[in-house]
């Protein structure tokens, strides 16, 4: 379909690069079968203008990298048609979360953009999540535009304010970050933003006319380097500074709760369904635990890919033992799904040299992924009366990546995480003391994780070992 025939009926929150490989080409294949031109994307940045400088000048056009293991295709996608960036542009984005032609909004913010206590409420500590409360207090009072968002959740619930004000219509909001029930989380996030405004009444209408689904999403999709972008020019014939690489595979379970209209992702492939709850856990546990995993070990190894982490026989080891023998046990298989073999492709898409997905890149961010993607699973072991040995082994290697900060031959690691500085403070000291130091973290590790004695036994012991091993 002709993107420029495309009115914009989503707002999307993170325009990354997951974005623009998952949902953007779910949404464009669902208009070309359906010929249903309502579903154009106005995608709102983050932190910087950077993609919307890119994507500018090139009228919103970007093109995917598809890299098999031993091919690659490239494909243009027109589905997003504008790149806002809230420092400047959020009337506009307010303006579209009240128009009644946009019906959904999904978000790609990372793990680290849903500000929470350790209680999981909102933290209106966050200096832009109490900036957008009072400037969403100042838009109810009926005052004017009370300038730019600061964070994107702030920016939704000053749209959806909007919304309330003017029609009044159904919407959805839809996750698409590796969070579980992501449509919970962001829901009581967005609640407790107009809760804090003292926005009843929109708080209301909230509850009967904005519903936010859950989504299990699914596609590597690395950060796109320099080299990608030759191989892509050589390929079009011009450069493509918005482009995005990915592997082949492609997965999107979407909760089948929306009161107004949507695409037909469906006919893009999409699942929807109504209990998205065991697709999201088995893939945050036996795809995502296991990448990280990978990550840690293979970084602190010298490995500079998780293909290559994958093709050290040690560490394909681990993250077999990590799947068969602590994560499978806490799962209950959605339907038609036989674990072993799901954990199998998981590390065959992992084994694709093609792809380049760097082991530092899986590894940032570990205090925000570490409790969706492997503290469940520990938990769940422990109240079964069993320790989980492998969880233990990339807990492990995670505490060792911070704490030696460098790899087997010496090769400085980056740590690339929220609390990094935390982490360093903490993981600073004896090496005997390591695994308790940062179990000590209250903002990471529960209490029913941390005060296991047997647990605490068996992180500390493989903690000594891979010391000695990358020493
Ligand atoms: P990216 O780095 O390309 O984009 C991240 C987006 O989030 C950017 O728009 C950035 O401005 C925004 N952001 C980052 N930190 C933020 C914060 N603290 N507050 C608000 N916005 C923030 O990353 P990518 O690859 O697009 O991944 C984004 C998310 O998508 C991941 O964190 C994950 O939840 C999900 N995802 C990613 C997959 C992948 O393979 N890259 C696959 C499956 C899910
Ligand atoms: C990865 C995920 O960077 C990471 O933390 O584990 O982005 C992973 O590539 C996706 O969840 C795959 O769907």
């Amino acid at each position: 379909m002709d993107p420029r025939a495309l009115s914009t009926g989503i707002v999307h929150f993170g325009v990354g690069a997951f974005h623009r490989a998952h949902q953007a080409v779910y949404t464009e294949d669902a208009a070309a079968a359906t010929g249903d031109p309502r579903w154009g994307i106005l995608g709102v940045t983050g932190r910087s203008a950077r993609v919307a400088e890119q994507l500018g000048p090139q009228d919103g056009l970007y093109s995917v990298l598809t890299k098999a293991r031993d091919s690659e295709s490239l494909r243009l996608i027109g589905s997003l048609r504008k790149v806002a960036f809230p420092a400047v542009d959020s009337a506009e984005v307010l303006r579209a979360l009240a128009s009644e032609d946009v019906h959904v909004a999904s978000l790609t913010i990372t793990e680290k953009g849903y500000p929470r206590t350790l209680s999981g409420e909102l933290d209106t500590s966050n200096p832009g999540v109490a900036a957008d409360i009072e400037a969403l207090k100042a838009e109810l009072a009926g005052r004017s535009f009370a300038g730019p968002a600061r964070t994107p959740l702030g920016l939704l619930a000053r749209g959806l304010a909007r919304r309330y004000a003017g029609s009044g219509s159904p919407f959805a909001v839809l996750c698409c970050d590796n969070l579980m029930s992501n449509g919970k989380v962001t829901r009581d996030l967005v609640h407790a933003v107009a809760g804090a405004a003292r926005a009843e009444d929109m708080l209301e209408w909230l509850r009967k006319s904005v519903t936010f689904p859950s989504s299990m999403v699914d596609r590597i999709v690395p950060a796109t380097t320099e080299a990608n972008r030759r191989a892509a020019e050589r390929i079009l014939g011009v450069r493509d500074d918005g482009l995005v690489v990915a592997e082949p595979f492609g997965q999107w379970v979407i909760e089948d709760n929306f009161l107004g209209p949507r695409p037909a992702w469906e006919r893009a492939g999409a699942i929807l369904t109504d209990d998205v709850g065991p697709f999201e856990v088995a893939k945050l546990r036996m795809l995502n635990a296991t990448h990280s995993l990978l990550a840690y070990l293979g970084a602190l190894h010298g490995h500079q890919t998780i293909a290559g982490a994958v093709a050290d026989d040690a560490l394909l080891n681990e993250a077999r033992n990590l799947q068969r023998n602590d994560v499978i046990p806490t799962l209950n298989a959605p339907p038609g799904l036989d674990l072993h073999e799901y954990g199998e492709s998981i590390l065959a898409r992992f084994a694709n040299p093609n792809l380049g997905h760097t082991t530092i890149q899986v590894a940032m961010d570990g205090s925000q992924k570490l409790p969706v993607r492997i503290l469940g699973t520990v938990a769940d072991r422990l109240a079964a009366g069993e320790v989980p040995y492998s969880a233990a082994m990339m807990l492990a290697g995670w505490m060792v990546f911070i704490y030696r900060g460098r790899d087997v031959n010496g090769k400085p690691l980056a740590l690339d995480d929220p609390m990094a500085d935390i982490l360093r403070e903490t993981a600073a000291g004896s090496e005997a003391g390591l695994a308790d130091r940062l179990l000590g973290l209250k903002a990471i590790f529960p209490e029913k994780v941390s005060a296991n004695a047997e647990f605490r036994g068996a992180l500390a012991a493989r903690v000594r070992r891979l010391l000695s091993d990358v020493t």
